[in-house]
Order: C-alpha cells, then structure tokens, then sequence
C-alpha cells in the first residue's frame, strides 16, 4: 500500500538487448570469464590469497546459455582471434553486466512461456537476419516456445563467427512510498570496455614506455 486504498503491486521489468558486436570485422568468439580463488597449497599460494581467472571459449550455442554469478564475478569477452595487440592477443571487448534479477514466475506461468529469454541472462547465437527479437516476432497471445529459447536448440557453431550477444536484465521492483504519485526515475544497463583493443589507454596524451616499431619489435626505453 503507498497510499490510503492505493495497492502498488510487486512487479519485475525484464528486458533484452541484442548486440550484434563486429570486433575488427566479423569473425568473433565469446568468451566467458570466471574468476576463482587458487588451491590451497603452502607453496604456490603460501597467503592463501591469490585467485586467477579461468576464460573459457563458448563453442556452441548450449554451452553459451548462462547466468550471472557473484560468485565468480563472471564477465563475457567478445574476442577476433585473427587480430591481434602488440601484446600478441587477440583484439577485444568486454561485456560487464549491471544490476539484474532472477524471474520470480514460475516457467509455466503464460508470461515466462512467451518470454523465454528469461531463462538465462546471456545468449549467444551465430548471426541470422530473422532473428530480431528475444521473444521471437509474433509473442503475444501465442503459446510461446519461440525466440532465443527455440533458435539455440539447434546449438549451432558460434566459435569464429559472425555472432550475436543476447543479455537478459531485469529489476525487481518492490513499490516504496517514495514511488507515488509520480516515480523518480530508475536506470539499470550494462557496460562494454575495450579489452586489449587498444594497445594502451587511448585517452591520454602519455605514451607507454614499451613501444612497437615498425617491425612489429618492441623498443623498450626505461
Ligand atoms: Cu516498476
């Protein structure tokens, strides 16, 4: 209740975006990065404190099907293995995701049937001209089962293609006082950095002290 006979119910707005990313041309490969804490070994890790990062290339569009995770601070990497940094790697952005949420329905319930994108936070498909829109074209008043959920069945080849990263955000929305007569605004999203795009920060008027030459061979000056 935000108001004497005013009820302002529990709700999620969910949404998708559709990127369909060209890093240095078309050919591009989704990583997934999860990053995770070293064995316990008195050796190797003698503080107990060290952590790496394990970066996986999602082959097919199964394995691409995630969610976030805390847990491992997962992150998604749009890589062009063809081109490469003058630090040899392959060229790249990175996906950082913002605020989201878990659908609260259960997988029967009409909404989740026709929106099955919000099954996973992440979709990666190989680029198809007919594939515009998460809920597939057509998903009101149908029974649902179309869209990203129906396409990645047929766990195509997204390695070294032209791929298409689908992200599923949601906010959960439980209403405050504060939200009515008239709601202040609210903003949620995502954010894409290159990685290993640039050979060093583009923005500043500082070079770094190691530079290629023209042959490709580093001039180191210290
Ligand atoms: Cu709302």
């Amino acid at each position: 209740m935000v108001s004497p006979l005013v009820y302002a119910p529990n709700h999620q707005h969910i949404f998708n975006v559709r990127l369909d990313l060209d890093i240095e041309g078309m050919n591009n490969t989704v990583q997934q990065s999860d990053v995770v804490a070293d064995p316990l070994d008195e050796g190797e890790n003698p503080f107990e404190n060290a952590f790496h990062v394990l970066v996986k290339d999602l082959k097919t569009e199964k394995e691409a099907r995630a969610n976030l995770c805390l847990e491992t601070g997962r992150s998604w990497k749009i890589v062009n293995k063809a081109k490469k940094n003058f630090m040899g790697q392959p060229v790249g952005y990175k996906f950082y995701p913002g605020e989201n949420a878990i659908p609260f329905a259960s997988p029967n319930s009409w909404w989740r049937k026709r929106a099955g994108f919000v099954n996973h936070h992440v979709w990666v498909t190989p680029y198809n001209e007919d594939e515009n829109y998460a809920a597939g074209d057509f998903p009101n008043q149908r029974h649902g089962g179309d869209g990203l959920s129906k396409w990645t069945e047929q766990n195509r080849s997204i390695e070294n293609k032209d791929v298409v990263f689908w992200y599923t955000f949601g906010h959960t929305h439980i209403p405050r006082l504060e939200d009515y007569p008239i709601m202040p605004t609210a903003t949620i999203g995502f954010t894409l950095k290159p990685n290993g795009f640039f050979d060093a920060n583009p923005s500043l008027d500082v070079p770094p002290p190691v530079i290629p030459n023209k042959d490709g061979k580093l001039n180191i000056e210290i």
